[in-house]
Formats: C-alpha cells, sequence, structure tokens
C-alpha cells in the first residue's frame, strides 16, 4: 500500500471516529454537554438546527480545500525537487492561473455568505407571523417576552407583561444539588418558558458585559449595560436547557449558569400564577408537575 493510501485511510477512520463519537453525544445528550461530546448540543429550535447543518457543510468544505491545498503542495514538493531541477524555471506569470485562483475563492466566499447571512436574519429577526424562517417555516409573533440581566455573577430575570414578575437565579452549590442535577449548571431559581411558543428574548446587564448563551437554542446575545439587545426562540421539545455566560465578566464568570425549563402551555400558566406570588412555591409546584407529567409520558410511550 503506497504511503498516500495509507494516509487517506487514517484520515477516513478519524473522521468515522468523530462521527461516531458525536453520534453518541447527540443520543445522550439533551440540554446539556456530555463527556467526549465533539459535536453540537442537539438542537431544538430552527435556528440551532440551521447552525449544525451549516457548519456541517462548511465542514466538509474546509477538509476538501485543506487537502486540495495540500495535494498541490506535495505535487510541486516532488515535482520540482532540487535534485530533478538543477536548472530552475525562469517563468513568472500566468494570467489564466491567476485569475481563475482569484475568482474561485471570490466565489465559495459568496457561495458561502448566502446561507450565513440568511442565518443571522433568522437569528435577529423576530418572527411576526408572516415571515419564512428557513428551518420553521412561518412561526408566530412572540407571546412571552423574558428579560435576562447579567449581574456579577449571576442572572435575574423578568417577564415584563406579567406585572412585577421578577426573580434572581444563583448556580446552586454543590450541596444543594439534587438528585440528577448537573454540577455548575443547576440554578436555584430556573426560567420558564412554553413549548413552540415563540419567546422574545430581552437582555441587558447591571453592571459589566456578560452574554446569554444557550447552546441547544442558536442563541448567544451580549448582555450590555446601559442598552438592551434583543433575539428570540421557539422551542420544539420539553425539557431542561443549560447555557453560561459567554463574555468574561470577572472572578465568577464560571458560575453564572443559565437553566431553561422548557413546559407545555398548562404547566407554564400554573407555573406562572404562582410565581407572581411566590417563587419558591412556584419552584416546588413546578418540579412536581414536571415529574408527574414525566410519569404520564412514560405511561404513554409503555402502551
Ligand atoms: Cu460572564
Amino acid at each position: 500500500m503506497s504511503a498516500m493510501t495509507s494516509l487517506f485511510r487514517v484520515v477516513l477512520t478519524a473522521l468515522t471516529m468523530i462521527t461516531i463519537f458525536t453520534g453518541l453525544a447527540f443520543a445522550q445528550n439533551v440540554g446539556m454537554p456530555v463527556d467526549k461530546q465533539t459535536g453540537f448540543q442537539t438542537p431544538v429550535t430552527g435556528v440551532m438546527e440551521f447552525i449544525v447543518d451549516f457548519e456541517g457543510a462548511l465542514n466538509y468544505l474546509i477538509i476538501f480545500i485543506t487537502l486540495f491545498v495540500f495535494a498541490l503542495l506535495a505535487y510541486v514538493m516532488v515535482k520540482f525537487r532540487a535534485s530533478k531541477n538543477q536548472e530552475p524555471s525562469k517563468r513568472t506569470h500566468n494570467t489564466l492561473l491567476e485569475v481563475a485562483w482569484t475568482a474561485i475563492p471570490v466565489l465559495i466566499l459568496m457561495v458561502m455568505a448566502i446561507p450565513s447571512f440568511q442565518l443571522l436574519w433568522d437569528q435577529k429577526i423576530t418572527p411576526d407571523g408572516e415571515r419564512e424562517y428557513a428551518y420553521a417555516g412561518k412561526l408566530p409573533a412572540p407571546e412571552v417576552t423574558i428579560k435576562a440581566i447579567g449581574i456579577q455573577w449571576a442572572w435575574e430575570f423578568e417577564y415584563p407583561d406579567e406585572e412585577e414578575l421578577a426573580f434572581s437565579s444563583y448556580m446552586k452549590a454543590d450541596d444543594e444539588l439534587e438528585e440528577g442535577e448537573p454540577r455548575l449548571l443547576s440554578v436555584d431559581n430556573q426560567v420558564v418558558v412554553p413549548v413552540n411558543t415563540t419567546v422574545r428574548l430581552l437582555v441587558t446587564s447591571s453592571d459589566v458585559l456578560h452574554a446569554f448563551a444557550m447552546p441547544a437554542f442558536g442563541v448567544k446575545v451580549d448582555a450590555v449595560p446601559g442598552r438592551i439587545n434583543e433575539t428570540w426562540f421557539n422551542v420544539k421539545k420539553e425539557g431542561i436547557y443549560y447555557g453560561q455566560c459567554s463574555e468574561i465578566c470577572g472572578k465568577d464568570h464560571a458560575f453564572m449558569p443559565i437553566a431553561v425549563r422548557v413546559v407545555s402551555k398548562d404547566i407554564y400558566n400554573q407555573w406562572l400564577n404562582v410565581a407572581k406570588v411566590d417563587i419558591d412555591e412556584a419552584g416546588t409546584l413546578l418540579k412536581q408537575l414536571v415529574a408527574e407529567n414525566q410519569i404520564k409520558t412514560e405511561r404513554l410511550a409503555r402502551r
């Protein structure tokens, strides 16, 4: 077997391993990172599905370009090696080649730019019920608005449409964790939103720069003191999703996670009614409702 063929096999095996590991990670993964994960978290919004597919396509393009350039380099190194070219050629220009190696990369960049801008618009334009989204079609206008305020070092959440509903969300210490709760990601008060509902997300900060990032939603927005950034999400699947602050904001930057609980509209409304009065009690109720719902779903699945 030639050296080239064996190199090719090594590369191919590596790619297959990566695909398998990513697949494994995807299989177990809901809303948080898992051991040995190499890819993204499982996408639960159209925007994140778009990101995953776009990244995948670009990855193949990059691999192709890298191998092509590598092959050209190898060819030149062998064909024009010093021992075979005692008297080097004095050729300097080739118009056709120069036009081609300028025009082709420009074309590749243009092809990349089209979905890239579409993705950016999808992320930044809040649905109004009319606009078509690449991976989600038409989406309803926001029914819920959440304001996330970064503070050193936690998040505060307000539901501006629901009078006086505001609470802070602090990371749980190791000794406060309950069964099944991940370390460094679990919080005392989760953000609760209904499934299949467009949520407007307003992000700001009360002190320094922070960033609100939810990998499974494809959401990442800077939290800037003195101004409000707007984005949105519409989650397709109930569950608990974790994110983190993504802008170095000081000593405890690593300890201000975000936990978003996505539930049915019914559970959301029940939580909302109690949360307006007592956020701790609402948290207890939420836990109970989610557990009951889980038992119901499992029973249905078994049938
Ligand atoms: Cu931070």
